[in-house]
């Protein structure tokens, strides 16, 4: 048994000199060390020996099995990275499945709602969402130093030129090109400098709609948003229409819809009123009309600004906007 342990030590270093790649280093190692290995059995084998035999040569075989060990790390480490590659990469191993995306959930909405206007004969353009301050306010009717120039405080970039706060700027831009009669809406994303809640984001969407024509009148602009958010939500849905002051409309209203979160019972979304905010809107100020080059005596019309984000936490029972923009996956993979 002495003499075939220093056999084994000697083939088992001239097989490691031998090694060129790990495959063959993963063998080396079953043949060696494995549980039927070589020098396993013979170690095996030593509780058979008489007693005073045992001692020395189970000291002999640990020598010769450490020598081993110690002879294979060091080809192991011999071995450059690229044979080592080589020897793990497995070409006809299947591939990981590959997980498939879908449009996020206010994309879709977005589909949706683009989808409703088109059918009503809307046509859909889209704005910068860069803005010069003369767009995003003065040309609203929002001249500098106006109060409500402090509620769509935003982000100032370089050249003067601000983050659009709402879409309504878009109603300015298309009319530059167009002449009544437009049915057109403008959804896009929106900025603003505000704090954080289950209710408020500082980015967020909103869908502007614009029509314009002779004779338009408060109930076109009402039966037209409660259409649409029939549309959405189904003939049950509650509404409610409230004055609203915005400089660029003349009367201004804002559209709520019982909260579905709570059904009306009050929660953090709806800040514990039972309604939330869905939309503003209004009547086109005369003053506006004129910066659009329209006269306002021949023409009238409506403006609203979708909040799509609010919309869309209703249409899914989402109890905090904020989700949205989260990138959880286990948030969007629900939709
Ligand atoms: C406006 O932005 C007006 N431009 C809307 C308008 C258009 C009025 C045309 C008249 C005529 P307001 O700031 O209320 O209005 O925002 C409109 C909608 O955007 C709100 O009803 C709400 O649904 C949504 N919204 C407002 N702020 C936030 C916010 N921080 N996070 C998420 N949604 C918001």
């Amino acid at each position: 048994m002495k003499e075939q342990l220093h056999k084994i030590k000697q083939r088992g270093l001239e097989d490691l000199e031998k090694i060129s790649n790990m495959k063959q280093m993963r063998s080396f190692e079953v043949q060696y060390f494995g549980r039927k290995g070589e020098l396993s059995q013979v170690m095996r084998r030593i509780k058979d020996l008489p007693k005073n035999e045992r001692p020395a040569l189970g000291k002999l075989a640990n020598e010769v099995k450490q020598a081993l060990n110690i002879a294979r790390s060091k080809a192991e480490k011999s071995l450059t990275s690229k044979q080592r590659e080589v020897s793990v990469i497995d070409l006809t191993w299947p591939s990981q499945p590959h997980r498939l995306g879908h449009l996020h959930p206010l994309t879709q909405f977005l589909d949706k709602v683009m989808n409703i206007f088109t059918s009503m004969g809307f046509e859909v353009l889209e704005g910068q969402e860069v803005e010069t301050p003369e767009y995003n306010f003065d040309l609203l009717n929002i001249p500098k130093n106006h109060p409500s120039r402090d509620a769509w405080d935003t982000f100032y970039v370089e050249g003067g030129m601000l983050m659009r706060t709402h879409t309504s700027p878009v109603q300015l831009r298309a009319m530059k090109k167009k002449r009544p009669p437009v049915r057109l809406i403008a959804p896009g994303r929106v900025f603003r400098h505000e704090a954080t809640d289950a209710g408020h984001e500082t980015t967020f969407y909103q869908c502007e709609g614009l029509v314009i024509d002779r004779s338009i009148t408060v109930s076109n602009l009402i039966s037209t948003l409660e259409q649409f958010l029939k549309e959405v939500y189904g003939p049950k849905v509650k509404i409610r229409v409230r004055p609203e002051y915005y400089p660029f409309v003349e009367p201004g209203m804002d559209v709520d819809m019982q909260c579905l979160i709570c059904d009306g019972q009050g929660c953090s979304v709806c800040h514990q009123r039972g309604w939330l905010e869905m939309l503003g809107s209004g009547m086109i100020h005369p003053k506006v009309l004129s910066n659009m080059n329209i006269d306002p005596e021949k023409f009238s019309g409506f403006a609203f600004g979708l909040g799509i984000d609010r919309l869309m936490m209703l249409y899914h029972g989402i109890n905090d906007v904020r989700l949205s923009y989260s990138g959880d996956l286990r948030f969007l993979e629900q939709f």
